[in-house]
């Protein structure tokens, strides 16, 4: 055994021993494709990932200078005295929020113009230089505080990209960075997800900044241990769309190209991966065809973000073009229902609230959802399959249950036998993601009087698959995986009425 091969070694024994399970791992050259593929299914979420992904629903609130200039990108010169919101209150946009369903918010900190919603010591481009609340007022505080009082997840967003602060373009950038992070990630309790923006409009002759981000993720991992870093982070990967539409085919287990052994060997012991590089745009970026060339696999799930309106900040000209509940709940079904978790922007206005129009719409949204998923119409039916065990686990509504096949099984057919023909035209599917995620493609079908019809396919499930079709009414219907990279582990199969939906405006 030479000295890389024991690296792996120990690497592989460590990651094993880990009471949560291996979120990445090492492709050596000599692994046969099949075992690669055994490899991609046995890889796991973090815990701090799981946690992330069972919120399903979480929030932006895009809220700064751009706010009261009408801007989308300020450009640092604004006079922060033109900040002044006259009637804030964070508790009206965190129960917005929590009425919408959303389980997490994420603040604004600092966007690319380098304005800072709390009164930075290392800036006096900040609230501390406007004009309200005389300038002792903090919005990252009064959010913090909401959040924890209304019980949602708090996390912060600090643009990377800062069109303000002279260091900008120096080494010195990188410490101005930690203590600003510093600051957010000590003054306001618990964080639990940090959110750094990729987006740079600097062009070619523009300024050019090396990030130190492994500086930035060992400070977080210190000071926040369970925050989730995302998306220009090691533990949550952007979509690659900003229109709230996930991809068909979403696996949360991608090729790592970059994990070299130095890299990993020095990331390994601190909880830090570096995320994967390369194409995070294609239709398919996890399929077997993927991870033939990986260098290792690592679990890296997808973030899927979009506004509630059509700008990111508030402009008054949008009030009527806030997205309704119909095309917002079209978005959860292309969002949480392709494996992601959706990240919905509301901004608040310059009066310092969450507008009438998009709280509106955001509880009828909440209120669809809740009225769509209330009960599995598959609840109390009889259910035929090659391993009878934990059969009850598949519908009893439960993330953490499941029913598997035997070891060596990689399909599967679970027949429902019902007492009285349903009519739905909603499938829901989730995987036991704590053990991976396998199912490659599914297909659901009823008996009609010449035998099995097909309804609905798809690819991947992971956390979550709805799939929408015209109503089928059925007694006896049966899903089938046709392909999974281990034996499946199915979390929960359900079957709803979702009935008709109004026009799909804006
Ligand atoms: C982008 C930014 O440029 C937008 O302003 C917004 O913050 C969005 C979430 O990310 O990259």
């Amino acid at each position: 055994m030479n000295g890389k091969q024991l690296i792996i070694m120990a690497l592989v024994c460590c990651c094993q021993l880990s009471a949560f399970g291996q979120h990445y791992i090492l492709i050596d050259s000599s692994d046969s494709p099949a075992t690669i593929v055994k490899k991609a299914a046995n890889i796991v979420p973090t815990k701090r990932q799981l946690n992330w992904q069972k919120l399903e629903v979480t929030g932006f609130f895009h809220f700064g200078i751009n706010t009261f200039t009408g801007r989308e990108w300020g450009d640092g010169t604004e006079d922060p005295k033109l900040f002044n919101p006259t009637a804030l209150n964070a508790l009206q946009w965190v129960q917005a929020a929590k009425d919408g369903g959303i389980k997490q918010v994420i603040i604004t900190a600092k966007h690319h113009d380098g304005f800072c919603l709390w009164p930075s010591k290392y800036t006096d481009h900040s609230v501390a230089s406007s004009l309200w609340k005389d300038g002792k007022g903090d919005v990252v505080k009064e959010v913090a505080e909401a959040c924890r009082k209304l019980g949602l997840g708090f996390g912060v967003y600090l643009s990377p990209w800062d069109r303000h602060e002279a260091s900008y373009g120096t080494g010195a950038y990188n410490d101005f960075f930690v203590h600003q992070l510093t600051e957010l990630l000590t003054q306001y309790g618990k964080v639990d997800e940090v959110w750094f923006d990729g987006a740079n409009g600097e062009g070619p002759n523009g300024k050019k900044q090396v990030y130190d981000f492994t500086r930035w993720y060992r400070l977080i991992r210190k000071l926040q241990p369970q925050a989730v870093i995302a998306v220009m982070g090691p533990d949550v990967r952007w979509v690659g769309t900003e229109t709230g539409y996930g991809r068909e085919t979403e696996w949360s287990v991608l090729p790592s190209n970059n994990l070299d052994q130095a890299n990993v060997s020095e990331t390994s012991q601190k909880d830090l991966v570096v995320k994967p590089l390369g194409d995070m745009k294609g239709d398919d970026i996890g399929g077997r065809d993927k991870l033939v060339n990986a260098k290792g696999l690592v679990w890296y799930p997808a973030e899927t973000d979009v506004s509630i309106r059509p700008g990111w900040f508030y402009h008054e000209a949008e009030d009527n073009q806030v997205k309704t509940p119909e095309k917002l709940l079209d978005i959860y079904f292309n969002s949480v229902g392709k494996n992601g978790v959706l990240l919905l922007n509301i901004p608040p206005d310059k009066r310092g609230l969450i507008h009438e129009n998009d709280v509106r719409n955001l509880s009828e949204w909440k209120h669809s959802i809740d009225r769509i998923f209330s009960s599995n119409l598959l609840a109390g039916a009889q259910i035929n399959t090659t391993n009878r065990k934990r059969l009850k686990q598949l519908t009893d509504g439960k993330q953490d249950t499941y029913w598997t096949t035997t070891r060596s099984d990689s399909t599967a057919s679970i027949a429902f036998n019902l007492v009285k023909p349903i009519t739905f035209d909603v499938l829901a599917l989730q995987e036991f993601i704590s053990k991976g995620q396998r199912i490659e493609q599914f297909v659901l079908e009823y008996k009609t009087g010449n035998g099995w019809k097909e309804i609905v396919r798809g690819t991947t499930v992971g956390y979550k698959r709805l799939l929408k079709f015209d109503a089928v009414t059925a007694r006896e219907i049966r899903l089938r995986i046709l392909s999974s990279r281990l034996n499946p582990m199915i979390a929960e199969v359900g079957l709803y009425r979702q009935g008709a939906v109004a026009g799909k405006r804006n």
